[in-house]
This record gives C-alpha cells, sequence and structure tokens, in this order.
C-alpha cells in the first residue's frame, strides 16, 4: 500500500511498528530531529497516525496539519487523547482496541482491591524492613459482607464484576442509563452509590464529560471506611479533594492505577499508609499488549485495504 503513508506520533511496541511497516511507508515523528520541518515535508502524504495514552494527544490542531489524513489508530481502548469529535466531524475515523485488554484490566483491577483491603504492599515493606520480629503486623480490613458499587459497568467493568462475584461482593452500578440485561440494581445518582457502598471502583472513560466526577461529595460519601479504587483515568476523581480526605481520615483508603498528570504522581501520596500506587498498567502484560499493538495494525491494514476499521469508536462509526 504505497500511496497509504503512516505516521507514528510515539514510540511503539514491535508488534505495531513491524506490522505496519511491512505494508505502509512508515514515519516516526518522535525520531525527527527538527519535528516542524519534517512535518511540512511529510504532511500532505500522511494518511494515518497512530498514538495513544502517554504519546501525546492528537488533537485537532494537530489532525489538521495532515490535508489527507483519513483515519487515527489509538493504540488504548480509552480515546480521551484524541479529539475524536472532530475527527468525525472531518471525515477521519479513529480506532482503539476494545475488549482483547478486558480480563487482563479486570485481574489487575481486582488485585489492586485485594493489596488495598488487605494491604500487601504495606505487608511486603513490613517483612523489608524487618519488623515482623519485634511484631505480627497489624490486621487489615476485609472483603468479607462488602458491596462494591461500580462507576461504569462497560465491557472491563462487566469482567471486574464478574470476578468480583466470585468473592462474594454484592455489587450495584451507576452509569448514565440503567441496563436492562444486567443482574445488578442501578444507581442513578453517583453520590448515593457512594453513600451506599464499601468500595467504589472506577472504570468509566475519560475525556470532558467524567471530568472531576467522583468529586468531593462522593469521596466524603464513600467516608471513613470507604476505599476507592480506580483503574480508569486519574481525571475522573478530584485528585485534591481525594488527597486531603485521604490525609484527614475522612476517606479509608484508595488503590489508584492512573493518575491526573501522569507519570507526575502527586508526592503528597507517597508518605500515606492507606494507599496503594501503581504505574498505569492495567493492561500491561506481554501478551494483552501485543494483542492490543496487533489490532492497532489489523484496523489501518483493513480500512487501507477498502474492507474499513475493525474497530471504529462511537464519534466515527463507519458508514462504507
Ligand atoms: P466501555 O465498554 O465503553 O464502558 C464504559 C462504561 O462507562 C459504560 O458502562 C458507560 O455506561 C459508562 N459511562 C460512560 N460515560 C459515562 C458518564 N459520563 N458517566 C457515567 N458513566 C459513564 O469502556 P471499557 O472498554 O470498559 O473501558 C473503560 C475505560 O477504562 C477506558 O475508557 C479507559 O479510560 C479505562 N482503561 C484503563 C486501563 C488501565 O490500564 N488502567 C486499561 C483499559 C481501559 P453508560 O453508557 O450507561 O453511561
Ligand atoms: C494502556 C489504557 O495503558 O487501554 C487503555 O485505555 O489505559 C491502557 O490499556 C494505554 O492505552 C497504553 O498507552
Amino acid at each position: 500500500m504505497n500511496d497509504f503513508d503512516v505516521l507514528l506520533t510515539g514510540p511503539v511496541l514491535p508488534v505495531i511498528r513491524e506490522g505496519l511497516a511491512a505494508r505502509f511507508p512508515l514515519h516516526a515523528l518522535f525520531e525527527a530531529p527538527d519535528r516542524e520541518a519534517f512535518l511540512d515535508t511529510i504532511a500532505p502524504k500522511i494518511r494515518g497516525l497512530v498514538g495513544g495514552h502517554g504519546a501525546g494527544r492528537i488533537t485537532a490542531d494537530f489532525m489538521a496539519r495532515f490535508p489527507n489524513l483519513s483515519i487515527v489508530g489509538n493504540f488504548g481502548v480509552g480515546y480521551d487523547g484524541v479529539d475524536a469529535k472532530w475527527a468525525g466531524e472531518h471525515g477521519i475515523t479513529v480506532t482503539n482496541t476494545p475488549d482483547v485488554l478486558n480480563d487482563e484490566v479486570a485481574d489487575l483491577a481486582i488485585g489492586l482491591l485485594i493489596a488495598t483491603i488487605r494491604r500487601l504492599p504495606q505487608a511486603d515493606r513490613y517483612v523489608r524492613a524487618g519488623q515482623w520480629l519485634k511484631a505480627p503486623f497489624p490486621l487489615s480490613n476485609t472483603l468479607r459482607n462488602k458491596k462494591m458499587g461500580i462507576l461504569g459497568l462497560g465491557r472491563i467493568g462487566k469482567a471486574i464484576a464478574q470476578r468480583a462475584e466470585a468473592f462474594g461482593l454484592s455489587l450495584c452500578y451507576h452509569g448514565r442509563r440503567a441496563q436492562t440485561d444486567v443482574p445488578y440494581p442501578y444507581h442513578a445518582s453517583l453520590e448515593a452509590m457512594a453513600r451506599e457502598v464499601d468500595i467504589l471502583m472506577v472504570i468509566a472513560p475519560g475525556g470532558a464529560q467524567t471530568r472531576g466526577i467522583v468529586s468531593r461529595a462522593v469521596l466524603e460519601a464513600l467516608g471513613p471506611q470507604g476505599t476507592l479504587i480506580n483503574v480508569a483515568r486519574g481525571t475522573l476523581v478530584d485528585e485534591k479533594a481525594m488527597i486531603e480526605l485521604l490525609a484527614s481520615g475522612k476517606l479509608g483508603a484508595a488503590g489508584l492505577d492512573v493518575f491526573e498528570d501522569e507519570p507526575r504522581v502527586p508526592e503528597a501520596l507517597f508518605a500515606m499508609e492507606n494507599v496503594v500506587l501503581l504505574p498505569h498498567i492495567g493492561s500491561a502484560s506481554v501478551h494483552t499488549r501485543n494483542a492490543m499493538g496487533q489490532l492497532v495494525v489489523d484496523n489501518l491494514v483493513s480500512f487501507a485495504q477498502g474492507r474499513g476499521p475493525l474497530t471504529p469508536v462511537a464519534e466515527t462509526p463507519w458508514r462504507g
């Protein structure tokens, strides 16, 4: 496909780079010594962009620099880093990587939940520091008889729910609408749900619509015995309020895989014994990242061959 040039906006896995290079003329923006001069030269040729969370936002202004752009392949199911609405309005397809990561992220969410409730990293630090020789590790909180509210009962949320049922948790959920085909009670108000549950599991998309949705009021409703687990995006949570409430004991504990300004994590969290902090590793196994990478490639190949994208996002439905 010699007339379908593709530009990588940031570093990618070999499965993506090699898969694309075998089929398309491929360019790497992040390797250009002079980014602006490079863009001026290649922009008219570019038909596809590939990027993802961490590789820089794919904004309207950025996409507008490529007059022949037809597809943006996002590495990740969450595409809050791409202005998909603008893309849709300008006839550009955006694809993401749904489903292939559901189980991996759900496993991590449950692992983080158990680590936070049973204080596994703290216990590990305790052994390493020789503290066990002096006294047993303090007794922890439990998952027994606990209720978990899921914010975002979508593909990953349902995989988390399936696992949580096996642990005997009682479940409910919040989203923009009630779902008819799930057995869990729906809460139209996130704050009311937070008041009812012991654990709030956050797994809804990032972006403008959900910014700050886990507000101070929601965190206060979760309360001193409550546990927040965020495996979605840092932007969903009022991070400043969360830190204040964790410090004052008005929020019990938090397990966080994501942060507002990654990879910068607020230093105030480092000294807290009631938090578990992970470096955004929800999908980060070799197996699953390769499956995501392959889906990025397959989307571009299918599109360039005229068969349409495999997994277009809602804002850019394929109309053939
Ligand atoms: P999905 O299938 O689209 O599910 C999203 C859920 O969020 C839906 O149940 C939806 O329900 C709800 N939702 C959407 N907008 C909402 C709003 N404004 N208010 C309340 N609820 C809302 O997405 P998914 O595949 O499960 O992925 C979810 C997110 O997880 C991704 O967007 C990504 O940001 C994050 N993620 C993180 C990692 C990680 O490594 N930590 C890995 C993968 C994904 P309604 O339509 O009924 O509102
Ligand atoms: C990845 C994710 O870490 O899929 C998502 O939305 O957050 C993760 O799977 C990320 O997209 C890779 O850059």
